[in-house]
């Protein structure tokens, strides 16, 4: 307790005495990766104070351009992460490959998967970005693993979470026990519970989709938001208001906070590129999936439930559909033919 709140920390080694046999391994992996995402927010916050904004003039492997502060928070998650013997390996999107634990350290028993600043197109505008991050298991030996040993479906995760680099720094949990929410106290430097046990609004008026793809939309995503603009006057006999902030981090935040329904969809450009998606299974999609069917809501690519995928690959992209359950519901409807069949995707 700290001044009557309770810390990160605490809540963590808490949450870890329910567990029968725990080691506290997970507890201090935890802790780490809350260091790592305290070092981002400061560099966030100090911006150009501190040089960090910017192009680095790399590509990463998804071939896209990346930010001076992508690099650098990859490499504070890396250093964070790589000593203490908890983790056995580590992927995230600005590496094409899994990284090793290099030798001088011991190896653990966990899998750690990240993107160390999601949304970073919105860096040099000074609008909110985030890291997420996935804990799985590693399956067998954990000698040395290959990247076979990430793919694992979603369900299989043992933590998920994100930081938020906003107006204030947040970072929002879950162990698969409900989700919980700290703000940053930057004068202690401690995460304190802020957003105990969060939960999604089932009734929303509010969506989020970048409608600069609606040419190439697929006739379910196209019917859903038609019907949501038509407000009032249409079959949803209501109107509704919509948002893009182009950081996935701070529209999951938003609808934890206050409901609605994010989409990132499959689309025709995508499909001619032999894209699955835009947003990576592993770091993005799945812990997002996780938070939010946590919170009671729903997560899926429009076909099927996120978490239920078995990934063929560490850096797979899938189409995103998640938010407030009854809104995300109708638009997986909409991709059967007969707008009502909703049977492949099995609830969480
Ligand atoms: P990034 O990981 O390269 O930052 O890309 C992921 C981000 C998401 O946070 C966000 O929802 C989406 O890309 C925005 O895409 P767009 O610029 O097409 O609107
Ligand atoms: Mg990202």
């Amino acid at each position: 307790m700290l001044n009557g709140n309770i810390t990160i920390t605490q809540f963590i080694i808490e949450e870890q005495r329910r567990i029968q046999g725990a080691t506290g391994d997970f507890t201090s992996l935890l802790n780490d990766i809350v260091t790592a995402c305290k070092v981002i927010s400061n560099l966030v916050n100090h911006g150009a104070l501190v040089g960090v904004l910017g192009q680095a003039g790399t590509e990463n492997v998804q071939g896209e351009d990346q930010k001076k502060l992508d690099v650098i928070s990859n490499e504070v998650f890396l250093r964070s992460n790589e000593w203490a013997g908890h983790l056995a390996a580590m992927a995230s999107e600005e590496m094409e490959d899994i990284y090793t634990i290099p030798k001088q350290y011991p190896r653990g028993k966990y899998l750690l998967t990240f993107d160390p600043l999601d949304g970073s197109s919105n860096i040099d505008v000074n609008v909110s970005v985030g890291t997420i991050f996935s804990i799985l298991r590693c399956p067998g030996e954990c000698a040395s693993p290959g990247a076979d040993a990430f793919l694992q479906a979603g369900t299989q995760q043992v933590c998920a979470g994100y930081a938020l680099y906003g107006p204030s720094t947040m970072m929002v949990l879950t162990t698969g026990n409900g989700v919980n929410g700290f703000t940053l106290d930057q004068n202690i430097g401690e995460f304190v519970l802020t957003h105990p046990n969060m939960t999604i609004p089932t009734e929303t008026k509010e969506f989020a989709i970048n409608a600069s793809n609606g040419r190439f939309w697929e006739a379910p995503v196209k019917r859903y938001v038609d019907e949501c603009l038509a407000g009032s006057e249409g079959p949803r006999k209501k109107d509704f208001n919509m948002r893009w902030i182009a950081s996935m981090v701070a529209e999951v935040h938003r609808i934890l906070t206050r409901g609605g329904i994010f989409m990132y969809p499959l689309d025709e450009k995508m499909k001619a590129k032999g894209l699955g998606g835009k947003l990576r299974l592993m770091y993005e999609a799945n812990p997002m999936s996780f938070i939010i069917e946590q919170a009671g809501g729903m997560s899926t690519t429009g076909r099927e439930r996120i978490m239920a995928i078995k990934p063929d690959d560490l850096h797979q992209r899938v189409p995103v559909i998640l938010g407030s359950k009854a809104e995300v519901e109708r638009v997986t409807a909409y991709h059967f033919d007969d707008g009502q069949d909703t049977r492949r995707v099995s609830a969480a």
